[in-house]
């Protein structure tokens, strides 16, 4: 895959780097963080930390992420930090949406309660998403469980953990509006994070990008969910906040036992890429 004269992926190279190190390594490691709760040389650190460990690219944001101006200077410090890999937003709301990323998961909460987060703020935030030259991945964004912050600040009606054929409808329903990305969200910190069966249920139906995050905090979970067939798993609270050199280490445990462990259980359903 190509990249700028930087050697940094960049604008518009993001969704095929993604497809090409799919292909080259099987389920990729995203590493998310939250500009509200690390600083700017913690990030950069973390940041260094997480590529070297063999994290695929940086999310950047948050439900809870609502102070623009330090997201946009965070975000500007981790482009600079990265090798390589691409800085991709991760919006709560049109304030995740600043400069100096490479892309943006244009995501719309599908089984929000509100319309707010189902278009109203897609419809908000698309003009600075031009203007600022991001990437739009267009992404459904599924909130699976209760009682995270992505669940109440969402106004999600939560799919059940144990309700694998919902998500999957909903998955399919994306599919065919055109979306190219599913994020299986079990929320920031979720105590239990996606079942292995709803990742497997899901990746049947939808021929995408399949995402998982929430709650993944060892190798173990981290390995089957790669097996049931996940695309890219995202981390977060794992290595918060913490001394970057265990973050690193951490994230080394997971990305070694996902990366190649994935036997290609995708669908080859109609719509997909
Ligand atoms: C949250 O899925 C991400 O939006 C990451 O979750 O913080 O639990 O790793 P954790």
């Amino acid at each position: 895959m190509a990249a700028d004269t930087e050697g940094k992926i960049g604008k518009g190279q993001v969704e095929g780097y993604l497809q090409s190190e799919l292909r080259n390594r099987g389920t990729l490691l995203f590493v998310l963080i939250d500009s509200e709760v690390s600083d700017t040389d913690e990030s950069a650190r973390l940041v260094r930390a997480a590529e070297s460990a063999g994290a695929s690219a940086i999310l950047v944001g948050g439900s809870s992420a609502t102070d623009q101006m330090e997201l946009s200077v965070v975000t500007g410090e981790i482009k600079k930090s990265t090798q390589r890999i691409p800085v991709i937003l991760f919006p709560g709301n049109v304030t995740g949406v600043v400069p100096s990323a490479d892309a943006i998961l244009f995501s719309s909460l599908l089984n929000s309660e509100n319309p707010y987060f189902v278009t109203q703020a897609q419809a908000l935030g698309a003009p600075s998403v031009a203007k600022f030259g991001l990437e739009p991945l267009p992404t459904a964004y599924l909130v699976i469980g209760e009682g995270t912050t992505a669940w109440f600040v969402g106004g999600a009606r939560g799919i059940p953990h144990d309700k694998p054929k919902i998500a999957a409808a909903y998955s399919l329903a994306a599919q065919f509006l055109g979306m190219r990305f599913v994020y299986l969200e079990a929320g920031s910190g979720a105590k239990t994070s996606v079942s292995p069966e709803m990742v497997r249920t899901v990746r049947k139906a939808f021929g995408g990008f399949l995402i998982v995050g929430g709650g993944i905090r060892d190798a173990a979970t981290a390995a089957a969910l790669s097996d049931a067939g996940a695309d890219a798993l995202v981390v977060g609270t794992l290595v918060e906040g913490g001394d970057s050199a265990e973050g690193g280490r951490r994230l080394g445990e997971i990305a070694g036992a996902i990366g190649g462990s994935r036997n290609g259980s995708r669908s080859d359903g109609t719509g997909g890429p």
